[in-house]
C-alpha cells in the first residue's frame, strides 16, 4: 500500500513521510504520537482498519476493512480557532478527489461529513493541540467507506451509512484515492496558506448540502430552529432564528438526527 501510494505522487509536503499499519487502535492517536516526537508536516498514518476509530466528542467510527482510515499531520500557521478551516479544506479535498477518481460526487454537509443520497459516506475529525493561541501542530483525521459492503457495516449503521461501492457498484484503487488526495490537498493547503481560505470556502459552498436548509441546532442544551445561511471567514454556520443572525461552532452543533 505504501509503495502504491507514492508511485507517482509528486507532492512536496503532503505523504512524503507514510506510516502504514494493517490494524491501529485509531491513526488519529498515532499521528498524535508520531507529531509529539517530532513527525514532519505533511506525515501520513494510514491504517487497513481500525479497532477504536473515533468520532467527534467521543462517538465511535467504525473502520472495518475496505475502507481508508488516514490522519495527516500539519504544523500550520495559524490560530487555534482557525482550526476548523481545515476541517473543511479536508471535506472539499476528499469531495474533489471522489469526483476524480470515482467520477461521482458527494456533497458535504457542515461541517465535516461527506454525504450521498443522504447517508454518510466520510467524516473529517481535525484535532488541534495549542501552544498560546497558536496552533503546534494539527492531526486532520479522514475516514471514507470505500470498498465497504453494506453487510460490512455494524448493523445500527446499515440504514445510515453509505460507501463507494454500494453507490457506484465499483471498487476504488485505495492507493490511487489516497495519492489523489494528498495531491488535491496540497494544493488547496498551499492555496490556502498564500492567499487565505476565500477559495476553499467557495468550493465548500458550492458543494454544501446544508446551505439554504432549515436545520434544528442543539447548542449548550438547547435546540434552535432556524435557516443555515451561510459559513463566515472562520468556517463557523450563520443561522437564521427569529429576526436575528446567530454563529455556531462545530463543536457546539448538532442537526436534528444526531440529538
Ligand atoms: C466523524 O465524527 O464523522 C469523524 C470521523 C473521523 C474518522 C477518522 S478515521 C481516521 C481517523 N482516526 C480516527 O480515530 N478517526 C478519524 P462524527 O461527526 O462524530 O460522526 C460519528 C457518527 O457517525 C457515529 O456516531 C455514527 O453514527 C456514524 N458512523 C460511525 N462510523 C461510521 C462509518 N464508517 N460510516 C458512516 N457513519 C459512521
Amino acid at each position: 500500500m505504501k509503495a502504491a501510494i507514492k508511485n507517482g505522487l509528486t507532492t512536496k509536503t503532503m505523504g512524503r513521510e507514510i506510516f502504514h499499519y494493517h490494524s491501529l487502535e485509531s491513526t488519529n492517536n498515532t499521528a498524535r504520537q508520531l507529531a509529539e516526537n517530532g513527525a514532519e508536516h505533511g506525515t501520513l498514518v494510514i491504517a487497513a482498519r481500525q479497532a477504536a476509530g473515533r468520532g467527534r466528542g467521543g462517538r465511535r467510527w467504525s473502520s472495518p476493512e475496505g475502507g481508508i482510515w488516514l490522519s495527516l499531520i500539519l504544523r500550520p500557521q495559524l490560530l487555534f480557532v482557525q482550526a476548523s478551516l481545515i476541517t473543511l479544506l479536508t471535506a472539499v479535498a476528499a469531495a474533489e478527489t471522489t469526483r476524480e477518481v470515482c467520477c461521482f460526487m458527494p456533497d458535504i454537509k457542515w461541517p465535516n461529513d461527506l454525504l450521498a443520497g443522504g447517508k454518510k459516506l466520510a467524516g473529517v475529525l481535525t484535532e488541534a493541540f495549542a501552544a498560546n493561541d497558536g496552533i503546534r501542530y494539527l492531526v486532520v483525521g479522514l475516514g471514507i467507506n470505500v470498498n465497504i459492503k453494506r453487510k460490512d457495516f455494524p448493523p445500527e449503521l446499515r440504514q445510515q451509512a453509505t460507501s463507494i461501492l454500494i453507490e457506484t457498484g465499483k471498487q476504488t484503487d485505495r492507493a490511487l484515492w489516497v495519492r489523489s488526495f494528498l495531491m488535491v490537498f496540497e494544493q488547496l493547503y498551499d492555496e490556502a496558506a498564500a492567499d487565505g481560505f476565500a477559495a476553499v470556502l467557495d468550493r465548500w459552498r458550492r458543494y454544501s448540502s446544508t446551505l439554504g436548509k432549515d436545520v434544528l441546532v442543539c447548542s449548550s442544551g438547547r435546540r434552535i430552529r432556524g435557516k443555515a445561511l451561510d459559513i463566515d471567514r472562520q468556517g463557523a454556520l450563520l443561522v437564521e432564528t427569529e429576526g436575528s443572525i446567530r454563529r455556531f461552532w462545530a463543536g457546539e452543533v448538532i442537526f436534528e438526527q444526531e440529538c
